[in-house]
């Protein structure tokens, strides 16, 4: 009744119709993920219309996304990819043994073009209508070998405002609002104004949305602030940091969250543009 393309010969036969021209990687990687997905097929009885299903939400990934919309990684992100991914690279870097700042996911809403602004400017350039609280982000880039503060290094972070959205998601927020690239003094410090970050939901419009439906989740990612650290001879640093308050730190929708990530905001004195304060050390 079975009929051969039930069995492992089948596979092995769309595996093998790889010329010879391919290179070791894409030979390796091609073959395991033929061999995941036709073994996938087989063990649940996939249908031409349950596979149609998926098929279609690969387009509809597609066709939304542009420059401001990231589709095709937020599928990635909710099914862990990515968070899987970034482990994998982290732990694949020979530094890791000896500790530098843990990575976490880059995430949709990274841009490129984010400016350069002065140490102690306020990133949070578009007030939120609703709460905000104001911290005073500061701390070093440090060589995690040496222990020695590094000038010169670069540190961009990037946050969602108060209602869940990142500014080119929302056009009443400033160009580049909540975003900045901060250059480290002499002394390898780095320090500006933010917003205490707030938990929010990712887009629930598209097909991430739907596979969360679907597998009944919740949308929502504990609050966090996206820092990127970057240093001439170093490796770059792609991570976020995480409210120790926040509800959501057991249950991220992308699964980022790290322990060594998760942050305490202790109240500021004596600061009239802040209520609170984060002191954090990157370390490359
Ligand atoms: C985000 O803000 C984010 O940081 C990630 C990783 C995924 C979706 C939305
Ligand atoms: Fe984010």
């Amino acid at each position: 009744m079975a009929s051969h393309r039930f069995n492992a010969q089948f596979t092995d036969n769309v595996i093998n119709a790889m010329g010879p021209n391919t290179s070791p990687r894409i030979r390796q990687v091609m073959a395991s993920l033929i061999r995941h997905v036709h073994d996938f097929a087989r063990e649940n009885e996939i249908t031409v219309d349950e596979w149609m299903e998926g098929v279609k939400l690969l387009n509809w990934a597609g066709q939304m996304s542009d420059e401001k919309r990231n589709e095709g990684q937020l599928v990635c992100d909710v099914l862990g990819l990515e968070s899987l991914v970034d482990e994998i690279t982290f732990t694949l870097a020979d530094e890791a043994k000896d500790a530098p700042t843990a990575t976490a996911i880059l995430g949709p809403f990274f841009r490129a073009d984010t400016p350069y602004r002065q140490n102690g400017a306020d990133i949070a350039v578009t007030k939120p209508k609703e709460g905000g609280e104001m911290v005073f982000m500061h701390g070093s880039v440090i060589d995690f070998k040496t222990k020695q503060p590094l000038a010169g290094a670069d540190v961009e972070v990037w946050q969602a405002s108060t209602n869940g959205l990142y500014e080119q998601q929302d056009p009443d927020q400033a160009e580049h609002n909540l975003r900045g690239k901060f250059k480290t003094d002499d002394e390898g410090r780095y320090y500006f104004y933010c917003l205490r970050p707030t938990p929010y939901p990712i887009p629930n419009d598209g097909p991430s949305g739907k596979l969360l439906t679907l597998m009944d989740r919740h949308p929502f990612r504990p609050a966090h602030i996206h820092i990127l650290a970057t240093k001439e001879g170093y490796r770059p640093l792609t991570t976020q940091i995480f409210d120790r308050q926040d509800k959501y730190l057991d249950n991220d929708s992308v699964f980022a969250v790290k322990e060594s990530l998760i942050v305490d905001f202790v109240p500021r004195k004596e600061d009239p543009n802040a209520s609170l304060e984060l002191q954090y050390d990157v370390k490359l």
